[in-house]
């Protein structure tokens, strides 16, 4: 089996050390597994990925991670559910892995998770140098209501939005890599750390979306599942409603340009006390609640 036994959880992993582990994953499971390049950073990297599916086909669930270097829960969540669908002994598990094609992206943001790792930790935006600074809010990029609202047009800002939609590599080659697949996909989900929400589009404005109260029903229903194993309390409602008024965000251009049918925003633990240095101690239980909360929302949604 490769060297997937090291991915111990008992760490945060580097660009490099999840790119390798996506290999053994691909070279350990060869026939479910399959490699993805979902696009080219900024600074020329490969946004690697991986595909599980046990037959072409199915209705696909997509992952998403790592948009926002900083926040390191995100790609360790990301792969600890990668870890659990190909590993565990759990029916339900194993039934979630089989019944869907999972595609998944542990780090989109793959030269600011670098940045984050070696020069500075509270990096978020990827790396383009603009004028004096750096970096463009890669959720702030997409092709929807794009500076509306929540977003700067200073380089210096951490939610510098771009010079237009879209302008960046990361959010141009993803966002076309996921319409290739989109009317495939069921349900789309996007990791961001932290306050312990769940949330659903849209950031515009806290007005309900088409189904929200379907979404909202679902999502509170994963929330309950989530609190089982530790007690830990997580907040259901939509952005702006549960966060604040932001667009140009991922999710808001996969609900509203696919239109696919559930879509949510994790924003994984804590609550503010650590924020996003959140203890290694914390990937392990952090994993397996959430990982409990994704088979809840795919219970719930194959009842809709
Ligand atoms: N939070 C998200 C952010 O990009 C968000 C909240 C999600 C805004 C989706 C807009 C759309 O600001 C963090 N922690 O990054
Ligand atoms: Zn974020």
């Amino acid at each position: 089996r490769g060297n997937i036994r090291t991915m111990t959880w008992d760490g945060y992993y580097t660009n490099d050390q999840i790119n390798t582990w996506i290999d053994d994953l691909a070279a350990a499971f060869p026939d479910i597994v399959t490699t993805l390049v979902g696009g080219t950073s900024y600074e020329g990297r490969p946004i690697r990925g991986l595909r599980i599916s046990h037959g072409e086909g199915r209705r696909v669930i997509f992952l998403e991670g790592g948009i926002h270097s900083r926040e390191w829960i995100s790609p360790a969540t990301v792969c600890f559910i990668t870890n659990e669908l190909l590993t565990s002994d759990d029916e339900e598990t194993k039934a979630a892995a089989r019944d869907f094609d999972w595609y998944i992206f542990p780090v989109t943001n793959p030269d600011g998770y670098i940045w984050s790792h070696d020069e500075f930790r509270m990096w978020r935006k990827n790396r383009r140098p603009v004028g004096t600074n750096y970096g463009i809010d890669l959720n702030r990029n997409w092709n929807n209501n794009w500076l509306v609202v929540g977003a700067s047009t200073n380089p210096a800002s951490d939610t510098y939005a771009g010079i237009g939609p879209f302008s960046e590599p990361e959010t141009r080659d993803l966002s076309t890599f996921i319409r290739s697949i989109g009317d495939r996909i069921d349900i789309y989900l996007s990791f961001h750390s932290f306050s312990q929400l769940l949330m659903l589009p849209f950031g515009n404005s806290t007005e309900p979306a088409a189904n929200y109260q379907e979404a909202m029903n679902v999502g509170r229903r994963a929330m309950g599942a989530l609190s089982v194993r530790y007690g830990t309390q997580y907040v259901t409602g939509n952005i702006a409603e549960a966060i604040y008024e932001a667009t140009g965000g991922s999710v808001d251009w996969v609900k509203e340009q696919l239109k696919v049918p559930l879509v949510y925003c994790y924003e994984l633990r804590d609550r503010g006390s650590v924020g996003f240095l959140l203890p290694t101690d914390q990937i392990l239980p952090s994993g397996l609640e959430t990982m409990d909360s994704v088979l809840e929302i795919i219970h719930q949604a194959k009842r809709l």
